[in-house]
């Protein structure tokens, strides 16, 4: 038998047991004062305190303490810390370390076999089309490789019976996670944190007294890996990847190509330093400081030869050569200025540890903590996707395991667009620059896809994809037949451009947007009864139908999704003034789409039929013919609001509570039907403990990240809407949320925009326009108008939105006023107005739409001048 703290380990059975309960674990004596900062995550004892797992324990053992540690990370390396007092463990990621080697999934069967599909299901054989789907059609290998763990650093201190006023926390203002607590009179201090300038991780050891600090640290890996301490004060390890399964069609294993590095470099003050074996030992030193860098021979999806120890390096020497202080105040410079954009404050926040406020969320006491979780949500985005690094991952760039749930992949069927949903509209746009390079790198293995697999132009991608950015339909056919994950990815490029108003960005993603609509083009088929435009095979994701399978002809998204698309690339090719025969053709096959449908039950159809009430799982965590709602433009309460109601309908039947993730979509869904009361009842599940974990990640369960950003998300769509051509203050306020500040916020036209409100009531808005566009500003039924210029202010007062008079920051000077020519943005900027085309009721081909371009009674163009 093997005891170790917190689990018990008796002939292979597993049995948690508390912290507390260890043998090696201190006693925790007293409490000391909560952090000063309110933007901590903050806990009276450590996640975990023995001695690491030895490494075929089984992986699931630790995991009740992981959710438990603290994630840092610099958008490529990633530590969680968990803050024992006799055993830290830091558990660290490198975002290029996953499975398998460069390969090509395609099915060689696949483009003889698809026609053949295809006329299964237009004979509604679905089944049969399933089976020949999983027979010819689905990727070699199967599967995409998996993301994969580094390892662990371990630090050993000296055993001790007890400790005084423990305390850990994460700092959301300076990004660091840090442990404290008294032995002895001496006060022992420990802060990790992550730097993006420095490429390190950083572990500072210090305490009150000279002399105190002692420790042995070793690094362990369940990879095929080599660890050994160097006398200069080094911890090295090397290894390889670990292996993928499966093999490609013409035979070739997934055998593990990358190699790795990791290093540790163990830099004591006072005191001494020796080796043992594997380990450092530092014995009596006033402080340590530990860096850690890593890195693997990834350079692209295609070329494994870099050289891991030359990058750790390029890292380590320049980082140990400054001191803590400078790395520390570069570190938080650099993260500040981006997450110091935003402020959010939504009321009170207890003061008590955040495992506790999780638990207490739903009585309504803590407004405080949904502010704490909207800025965890950016604190993570900026931790896990930073420019040149990979775009984050189900778990963003924390995960402990060789093969973690669902392979820690990019499910690109909602859950990496989730991710990225927070990333504008709470001022982090460049959070999306791995995003973009994915994408751009998805056009060309995807165009090699749609090339061998559908004998189609432009680029395919289906549900999933890896850091091979293989793009082929995988899993099985209920799954991955479903070509249009590449182009829902394309949407979030748009969207940058919309708020950015960048014209050279606007010229790098083109060739994207183009590329995914001419797949399209080639491959769409024209279904029988109404001789709509459709894809096929395709399916609602993961949503089987009560035809044994998922497989279907143009499922509600695919079409919302492709509108957008070919949308999009209309818009982007006119502002650029390029492709003019391709913009009608673009035209020609968008109007060509499948409308949206009300079904018997008054839901916004699923499918082409009318299915859903039959559907074996209506309450399917997926909602994604609700896709034209949110993140989509669609349907909108005000514009189309027969068919917002449909959606309604839809999420009601769905049911409020999912998974993390379709927990979070739904919040968002009924923010955007302007019902905040709703989408805080929900907001409550989310943060709630069967949805949020006490380090605050979100719970699928298991962890998956896309649960924080929906969230987040979520919060700020409660807060700011922007569509239909119009920013909506407050359009979700819920009654839950009755005063409150938020700053910084981003609007498509290129505005930021911070709001204060009292008793439910809009107090001030204060707009930038930082792009001297027209600018819609929507509260409730009062709509204005204005003219702006780059760098103009704009305030505003009270719910019927007043422009404040006699005010030094109003620029009265550079604010214009409106044209006066309508309520509605002067559409002749091209690319200068965002929404036009929302506006469209050619947008949904259904007249019943027209009704609602009627501009409330209460909405005024903004006489401006004089006013001010
Ligand atoms: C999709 C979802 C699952 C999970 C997985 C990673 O398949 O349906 O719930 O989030 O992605």
């Amino acid at each position: 038998m093997v005891r170790l703290a917190g689990v018990l380990v008796v002939a292979g059975l597993v049995v948690a047991v508390a912290a507390s309960q260890s043998p090696t674990a201190p006693r925790l004596v007293g409490e000391a004062a909560p952090p000063a900062s309110a933007l901590s995550l903050w806990y009276r004892a450590p996640a975990s305190d023995h001695p690491l797992l030895p490494l075929d324990a089984p992986r699931q053992a630790g995991t009740a303490e992981w959710v438990r540690a603290l994630p840092v990370g610099n958008g490529r390396l990633g530590a969680m810390v968990f803050g024992g007092i006799v055993h830290e463990r830091l558990q660290l990621n490198e975002d290029t370390l996953w499975a398998g080697r460069p390969y090509d999934p395609v099915n060689p069967d696949a483009k003889d076999a698809l026609p053949e599909v295809r006329r299964l299901i237009a004979d509604r054989k679905y089944p049969d089309a399933a089976k020949l789907v999983g027979a010819k059609v689905m990727s070699k290998p199967l599967a995409q490789m998996p993301y994969q763990t580094v390892g662990d650093l371990a630090l050993t201190f000296p055993q001790v019976e007890s400790v005084e006023n423990y305390q850990r926390d994460l700092d959301l203002a300076t990004a660091t996670a840090h442990v404290s607590y008294v032995r002895g009179g001496v006060t022992f201090s420990r802060e990790v944190f992550a730097s993006a300038p420095d490429q390190v991780i950083v572990v500072r050891l210090t305490a009150s007294r000279p002399g105190q600090i002692s420790l042995e640290a070793r690094l362990q890996t369940p990879q095929h890996a080599t660890v050994e301490a160097t006398a200069a004060g080094d911890l090295v390890m090397r290894g390889v990847n670990g292996d993928g399964a499966g093999t490609t069609a013409d035979g070739r294993p997934m055998t593990g190509a990358l190699r790795f590095e990791a290093r540790v470099r163990v830099l004591p003050t006072g005191g001494t330093r020796r080796i043992s074996g594997d380990a450092q030992i530092v014995r009596d030193a006033d402080a340590v400081t530990l860096l850690i860098a890593a890195a693997t021979s990834h350079s692209t999806y295609e070329d494994v030869t870099a050289d891991p120890a030359a990058r750790v390096s390029a890292a380590l020497d320049p980082a140990s050569r400054k001191n803590v202080d400078t790395l520390r105040t570069e570190h938080v410079r650099d993260y500040q200025q981006l997450f110091n954009r935003v402020t959010l404050d939504l009321g009170p926040s207890k003061r008590v540890p955040t495992d506790q406020r999780v638990r207490a969320f739903g009585d309504g006491s803590d407004p405080g903590l949904a502010a704490l979780y909207f800025q965890y949500g950016r604190y993570l985005l900026i931790a896990s996707s930073r420019p040149g690094a990979q775009p984050a991952n189900l778990q963003g760039l924390w995960n402990e395991s060789m093969s973690p749930p669902w392979g820690s992949k990019y499910t690109i069927n909602i859950n990496t667009e989730m991710n990225y949903w927070p990333a504008l509209s709470t001022n982090l746009a460049e959070t999306m620059d791995p995003l973009i390079a994915m994408v751009s790198d998805l056009s060309v293995t995807g165009a090699r896809t749609a090339r061998q697999m559908y004998g189609a132009g432009g680029w395919v991608a289906h549900h999933n994809t890896d850091l091979w950015r293989a793009t082929g339909p995988i899993d099985g056919p209920q799954w991955g037949m479903w070509p249009t994950g590449g182009a829902w990815l394309t949407l979030p490029l748009w969207d940058r451009y919309e708020y950015t108003g960048d014209r050279g960005y606007l010229e790098r993603i083109y060739p994207l947007l183009k590329g995914a609509a001419q797949f399209f083009l080639d491959t769409l088929v024209e279904e029988p009864t109404h001789h709509w435009l459709v894809t096929s095979p395709s399916l609602s994701p993961e949503n089987p139908h009560q035809f044994g399978t998922s497989l279907a002809a143009g499922p509600a998204m695919d079409g919302q999704i492709l509108r957008e698309l070919f949308g999009n690339a209309i818009e982007a090719a006119a502002a650029l003034g390029v492709d003019a025969d391709l913009r009608q053709k673009w035209s020609a096959t968008r109007t060509r789409l499948a409308p949206p449908q009300i079904g018997s039950a008054g839901q916004l159809q699923e499918w082409l039929d009318d299915w859903d009430m039959q559907a074996p799982e209506i309450h399917h965590r997926h909602v994604s013919h609700l896709f034209g709602l949110f993140p989509g433009h669609d349907f909108d309460v005000r514009r189309t609001p027969e068919l917002a109601a449909a959606a309604k309908r839809s999420l009601e039947i769905r049911g409020d509570q999912a998974t993390g993730w379709a927990t979070a979509w739904r919040i968002n869904l009924w923010a955007r039907l302007a019902d905040g009361n709703h989408a805080y009842e929900i907001l409550k599940f989310l943060l709630g403990p069967e949805r949020t974990y006490p380090n605050m990640f979100d719970a699928h369960p298991p962890f998956q990240i896309d649960g924080n950003f929906g969230g987040t998300s979520a919060i700020a769509e409660m807060l700011l809407q922007c569509d239909d051509g119009e920013i909506r203050l407050l359009p979700a306020l819920p009654s839950a949320w009755p005063a409150g500040r938020a700053t910084g916020l981003r609007a498509r036209g290129g505005f930021e925009i911070d709001l204060a409100w009292t008793r439910g009531a809009l107090e001030r808005a204060t707009v930038r326009s930082l792009l001297g566009r027209p600018l819609r500003l929507r509260r409730g039924n009062t709509l204005r108008t204005f003219d702006t210029t780059r760098g103009a202010t704009l305030t505003l007062v009270g719910d019927d939105l007043q422009p404040q008079s006699g005010v030094a920051i109003l620029q009265v000077d550079r604010i214009k006023p409106s044209s006066g020519r309508s309520n509605t943005v002067p559409d002749d900027r091209s690319g200068a107005v965002y929404g036009r085309r929302h506006r469209d009721r050619r947008q949904i081909g259904e007249q019943r739409t027209q009704a609602d371009y009627r501009v409330p009674s209460s909405s005024t163009t903004m006489p401006f001048a004089g006013t001010v």
